[in-house]
């Protein structure tokens, strides 16, 4: 029950309430002794949705009352005594039940809001019989008549002209009818122009005019509001303002590396201004990789904030880029400097002799002409031109080197001492000398010096075979991004144009070798002498090398999947935790994938075999994979750099993967085809685990015990028994008792051709 009580008491009543409903403010209901309801009273409610004010005596609703509680959504006040509650007191509050009724309205303009809610059933007033006193007379709410009430009407016009200049004079009318007289006023508190109001009465209509004057460009986009009230409710009109004004930049920032590297601006400006980039002095065609795009939902008043978005960009992207904006009244531009990646080419020639794909190479636009007819761009074309001709002759000069060179008898040694260390004979340089040796078996060293001490031997293969290393120019060369770094270099993936007849631009990986001295340079061309006379379907492909300028590159197919290890790895049970969900989850390798990925890397090895030429370091990690599960023996010499732990560091810088070496190349560092047949073996036990780590459990000092110990590496789950015998086969601790390649193959073949059935692998 309600009992009349002062207001301190309510508040104090409403918090007691709130403290015994236990965490939820959002529930008030029958306060006793609730005469007033204001401001002060409930503005620390603001989570309240549900108001129960019934049977207390209820008089006055201050206007303001539930300021602060703009979540309200359910009132009930009925059975007070109410006589009026003003338009002002729920017109902004998102309401789904109003109760009102049992109240003592008196019938006036005041009421006429709830008799408009009433009519359009806002708030659920509709089933509610709501009715008012007039001369003691009851009516109900939904015939009441009142005379000299009527909402108000308000229009805005334009006395000047609607879109104006910066700086230019504006004048706007309100015009407001509406009984009783309302009260009128023009929102100015965020107008920034300098303004006056006047106030002129005619009739029954009231005038209110605004006066703008040196409007400006701030308030562009600025909705004015005229507004009035009176008893009955409000009415308001608004007109945008339309100041033009020149464009200007606000800022323009050094690129930023987001998703697709973002030159970052903002641009201001009416009418909307054209947005163009000139890269070098050049204007910028837009593409599918280089684009401008606005960014929604950043535009403070007419500023737009947008980025020049450019999607993996190289070192031919490096430049000045300029920002050009326009619009009838004006032009302004910017330029930065975009430095995304060092030119692994020619580091001191930034302007890039190297052709830049996106930019239109003649533009027809005569405006643009003679945006790039500057002194500057033409400093540029004189030294592109002394570039080109520097760079031909230095093209020249190399070539015929080369030529002389290939006509030469090389001699055949690569040291990768740094890498592999120089106390060690594993070092992967001396490897490449063990083609043509003999015999097959033996220790690598006398195979080797046979071969060493004998230069003519290789060169004679290259001639009869008219093998020569290939040259590819640099301008043929376009970087596309970055693919891996290693100690000796980068890799890129590029574009390499002439390559073969039939294909215009060809994706290729491309090796560089940075800070080349005497030396490196000289391995550097027995590599690739080695690796022109490699050739066989199952081996990366090598097409050739680019000497003309820094740095050395050598160039081969790309392999689109990236290292088998990876690939393995990302096609097994816990590829989804490893993709980042960037990708949709790639389905898990078949048997007869495995087996084929098997039986192409055992045809490599049978190739290189053939050549008697040592790997030393097969593993899943040193092949890679192409279109259509297409595998090949191959790396960029990055493994040690980027599989680190699979490598046991030794006296210094050597690195030996020790979990994929026998017994006598642990013990005794014997490097042999033998040796290779067992690291095969280790080869198909990663294919059957998904690309784990052999001994993955172990350290690298267990690992060596347990190998050199004679255990052997458990059978994987998917691993039918016909491979894990072959993989036993590759594992006898005698060299001479291993599997020979030859054969391996041909019984992977044979599987490949007959797949085990799922029992076996079971069984
Ligand atoms: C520095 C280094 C350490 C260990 C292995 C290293 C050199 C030039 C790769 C390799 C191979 C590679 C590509 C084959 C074969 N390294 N540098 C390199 C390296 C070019 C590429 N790795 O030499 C691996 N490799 C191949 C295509 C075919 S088959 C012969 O061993």
């Amino acid at each position: 029950m309600c009992s009349s009580a002062p207001t301190e008491r309510l508040q104090t009543e409403i918090e007691g309430e709130m403290k015994r409903m236990e965490l939820d403010p959002s529930y008030i209901e029958n306060q006793a002794g609730l005469e007033n309801i204001t401001e002060i009273d409930l503005e620390h409610y603001r989570e309240l949705k549900n108001l129960t004010v019934t049977s207390c005596k209820l008089r006055l609703i201050s206007a303001n009352a539930f300021k602060h509680n703009l979540k309200l959504q359910y009132v009930n006040l009925a059975s007070n005594s109410l006589e009026h509650i003003s338009w002002r007191v729920f017109h902004f509050l998102p309401l789904l039940n109003l109760v009102l009724r049992d109240n003592p309205l008196i019938c006036s303009c005041d009421l006429h809001w709830l008799q408009q809610w009433q009519r359009s059933n806002r708030a659920d007033l509709d089933s509610q019989t709501l009715s008012c006193f007039s001369n003691d007379l009851e009516v109900p709410l939904s015939s009441m008549v009142i005379h000299n009430c009527r909402l108000p009407e308000v229009t805005i016009v334009s006395k000047s002209k609607h879109t104006i200049q910066e700086g230019g004079n504006l004048t706007f009318e309100c015009v407001v009818t509406g009984s009783p007289t309302p009260n009128v006023r023009w929102r100015t508190e965020e107008v920034q122009s300098s303004f006056l109001t006047q106030e002129r009465i005619s009739g029954s209509t009231l005038h209110l005019l605004l006066f703008l004057t040196n409007v400006s460009s701030h308030d562009n986009l600025h909705n004015l509001t005229c507004e009035a009230e009176n008893q009955a409710g409000p009415g308001e009109d608004m007109v945008q303002l339309d100041i033009e004004f020149p464009v200007r930049i606000i800022f323009l920032r050094d690129p930023e590396p987001q998703h697709h590297w973002c030159f970052p601006f903002a641009v201001d400006g009416n009418p909307e201004p054209t947005i163009k980039w000139l890269v070098n002095g050049k204007k910028l065609i837009e593409n599918l990789y280089t684009y401008t795009q606005l960014i929604p939902d950043t535009t403070d008043g007419s500023v737009k904030h947008g980025c020049l978005f450019l999607n993996q960009p190289t070192h031919i992207n490096n430049g000045r880029y300029t920002l050009i904006v326009e619009n009838r009244l004006g032009r302004d531009e910017a330029t930065v400097y975009g430095m995304f990646m060092d030119n692994p080419f020619e580091p001191h020639d930034p302007e890039g002799i190297i052709p830049v794909l996106d930019f239109d190479p003649n533009p027809t636009d005569k405006s643009d002409m003679d945006i790039t007819e500057n002194p500057e761009s033409r400093v540029f074309v004189v030294s592109v031109a002394v570039g080109l001709a520097v760079f031909a002759c230095t093209f020249l000069l190399i070539m015929i080197l080369v030529i002389n060179k290939c006509g030469q008898n090389s001699k055949f040694g690569i040291h990768r001492s740094s890498v592999l260390g120089t106390e060690d004979d594993l070092a992967v340089s001396l490897r490449f000398m063990n083609l043509g040796t003999s015999p097959p078996s033996s220790d690598e060293d006398s195979g080797l010096s046979s071969f060493v001490e004998n230069p003519q031997y290789f060169c004679g293969i290259i001639k009869e075979k008219d093998m020569c290393v290939q040259h590819i120019k640099r301008q043929d060369i376009v970087l596309k991004w970055e693919l891996g770094e290693g100690a000796f270099g980068k890799v890129y993936l590029a574009e390499c144009a002439n390559l073969s007849p039939d294909n215009d631009k060809m994706l290729v990986a491309i090796k560089t070798l940075k800070d080349a001295n005497e030396s490196t340079r000289q391995d550097f061309q027995r590599e690739a002498e080695l690796l022109t006379v490699l050739q066989h379907q199952h081996i990366v492909r090598f097409y050739g090398v680019c000497t003309d300028g820094e740095p050395l590159a050598m160039v081969f197919e790309y392999m689109r999947h990236g290292d088998l290890n990876r690939f393995l790895r990302a096609h097994g049970p816990d590829a989804r935790i490893l993709e980042e969900t960037k990708m949709p989850p790639l389905g898990q390798l078949t048997l007869p994938q495995m087996l084929h990925i098997a039986a192409q890397i055992a045809s490599g090895m049978v190739y290189l075999a053939s050549l008697h030429f040592v790997h030393r370091d097969l593993a899943t990690r040193n092949c890679l994979v192409g279109e259509g599960l297409v595998v090949k023996i191959g790396d960029f010499g990055m493994s040690r750099d980027i599989y680190s732990t699979d490598y046991y560091r030794v006296g210094g810088r050597t690195m030996l993967p020790i979990r994929w070496m026998p017994p006598e190349s642990i013990m005794y560092r014997k490097f042999t085809t033998e040796s290779d047949i067992w690291s095969f073996g280790v080869v198909l036990w990663e294919i059957f685990t998904y690309g784990k780590q052999p001994w993955y459990q172990l350290s690298n000092s267990e690992a060596i015990e347990c190998i050199t110990q004679g255990r052997e590496l458990e059978r994987p789950r998917t691993c039918p028994k016909e491979v894990h015998l072959l993989m036993q086969g590759c594992w006898q601790r005698e060299p001479q008792q291993r599997m020979v390649i030859k054969d391996i193959h041909s019984r992977l073949l044979a599987l490949v051709k007959n797949p085990p059935v799922y029992l076996d692998i079971l069984g």
